[in-house]
């Protein structure tokens, strides 16, 4: 079944508005509030307050509406308050919140595992475990590896996030904020460079070549034998929204596989949609041994999950997986109505067209600034589906640009847009909008946008 946006029913209005006061009275109280109690480490880039939010707007506690282009980091693909997902979790909820899938378990967890068997990659016979967080996927995935290979070593790619647990610090590349003083890190992780199009050395490179130069470090360096896992975000999130050349993905699953290397694809960030497939090794017809997932799954309700290769995942003796919270009842009837409700918007087919409509529109927006195409401060314009960026540098050139980046989203922001930043550089514009947005409200968006670049170039 197809559905556009605009047959998508919102309850709240779909536009943006900002009082002339803004942060208002309300928020910058809460700020206050929370300066004295909340821990300085926890950072917020919007210094308002949420109050309600729908679709692909988000309402403060001082009546602005921002038009999201975030997504709470492409969680809410469905919408922050997708109908299905509020039935769904009222439902549950008045009959139990938690009774411990360990102690005594209930269907909603096996129907979770069901699904994600059916929609991750590949038709070989699969098994589930449900988590909470991201990180938490990402550590279990590692474990079912090094158990199901007997190896150690593990490698992850340069400009990899993976989370902020200490072995997922450890598969993190970027130090600031996420490593520096965090230390001692896991043992045993190494890392290899990635495919990063924009920033080879030599811009001929293929995804083969590059996979080639990875291989050959990992043999150099630790040896194919000692490798229990290779874990890759298909396309990397928080590192820069980087697309790695055709072919470097397949490449190297095909020598993890030759050499038992147990390839993980860390979905969390890119699954569930995102890019206009299911997870983003579809583009490219890969099949993970076990893939991540987090964030999309569940409608914004805490849920994460790793779905492998059944021997892998059977190979781990009972009690070795699991968590008190884990596959929380609430969280997986939350899933169970955010799958049914990509499949009944066709939110893949949705993401495809935004990332028709916004890639247009941002390369149009490049030729029009000084320096043109390939001059400009827009010094690369990628991603998939609704998983775009702009990565912004000296114009003419490829040194990044984060000044640039920063004065941007905080124009935007001014101007009740809600854009995230990313990129080891800091210099990285990433767009994740709700895939439920309405065509006016993205376009809307990608003005502000538009004009915010010129202003600031
Ligand atoms: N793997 C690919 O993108 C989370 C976190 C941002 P958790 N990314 C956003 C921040 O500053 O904390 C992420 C990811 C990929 C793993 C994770 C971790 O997921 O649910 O945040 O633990």
């Amino acid at each position: 079944m197809t559905t556009t946006a605009s047959e998508i029913t919102y309850r709240l209005e779909q536009k943006r508005r900002i009082q002339a006061d803004f942060p208002g009275p309300k928020s910058l109280a809460l700020t206050e509030r929370r300066k004295a109690v909340v821990a300085a480490g926890v950072a917020s880039s919007v210094p308002v307050y949420v109050a309600d939010a729908d679709g692909g707007i988000i309402h403060d506690v001082d009546g602005n509406s921002f038009i999201d282009l975030g997504s709470g980091i492409a969680v809410t693909s469905v919408g922050a308050s997708d109908p299905a997902v509020v039935g769904a979790v009222k439902e549950a909820v008045e009959h139990f919140t938690h009774t411990c899938f360990m102690v005594t378990p209930y269907e909603g967890y096996v129907a979770v595992a069901e699904q994600l068997n059916r929609l991750t990659p590949g038709d070989h016979e699969k098994r589930t475990v449900l988590f909470n967080s991201g990180a938490e996927a990402v550590e279990n995935a590692v474990k079912v590896a090094r158990l199901a290979t007997g190896r150690d070593a593990v490698v992850a790619f340069d400009h990899a996030y993976h989370g902020r647990t200490n072995l997922t610090m450890a598969l993190t590349a970027k130090a600031m904020p996420y490593k520096t003083n965090f230390g001692p890190f896991a043992p045993e992780v190494y890392r290899m460079p990635m495919s990063y199009p924009f920033r080879e050395e030599n811009p001929e490179i293929t995804g083969a070549e590059a996979a080639k130069r990875a291989i050959t470090m990992i043999e150099k360096q630790i040896g194919g034998e000692q490798v229990a896992a290779i874990i890759i975000e298909p396309i990397q999130g928080e590192g820069g929204f980087i697309v790695p050349a055709d072919g470097f993905l397949p490449a190297l699953a095909d020598w993890a596989k030759e050499k038992g290397i147990v390839f993980i694809a860390d979905e969390v960030q890119s699954g569930f949609c995102r890019t206009g497939e299911w997870f983003a090794v579809n583009h490219e017809g890969v099949v993970p041994d076990i893939i991540t997932m987090a964030k999309g799954i569940a409608g914004g309700m805490p849920l994460s999950a790793i779905t492998g290769r059944a021997d892998l995942l059977d190979a781990v003796h009972p009690g070795g997986l699991g968590g008190t919270y884990g596959g929380n009842p609430v969280a997986c009837a939350a899933a169970l109505a955010s799958i049914g409700s990509m499949e009944e918007y066709n939110l893949n087919g949705r993401a495809k067209h935004i990332e028709e409509l916004a890639l247009g529109r941002l390369r149009e927006l490049a030729a029009e600034l000084p320096g043109g195409t390939g001059g400009s401060v827009i010094g690369d314009i990628r991603g998939r589906g609704a998983m775009l960026a702009i990565e912004l540098v000296q114009a003419g050139s490829k040194e990044p640009n984060p000044e640039l980046t920063k004065a941007v989203a905080a124009a935007c922001l001014k101007e009740g847009v809600i854009i995230l930043t990313c990129g080891t550089y800091g210099n990285v514009i990433r767009l994740l909008p709700p895939l439920v947005i309405s065509d006016d409200l993205l376009k809307d968006g990608l003005e502000v946008l538009a004009a915010a670049i010129r202003a600031n170039a």
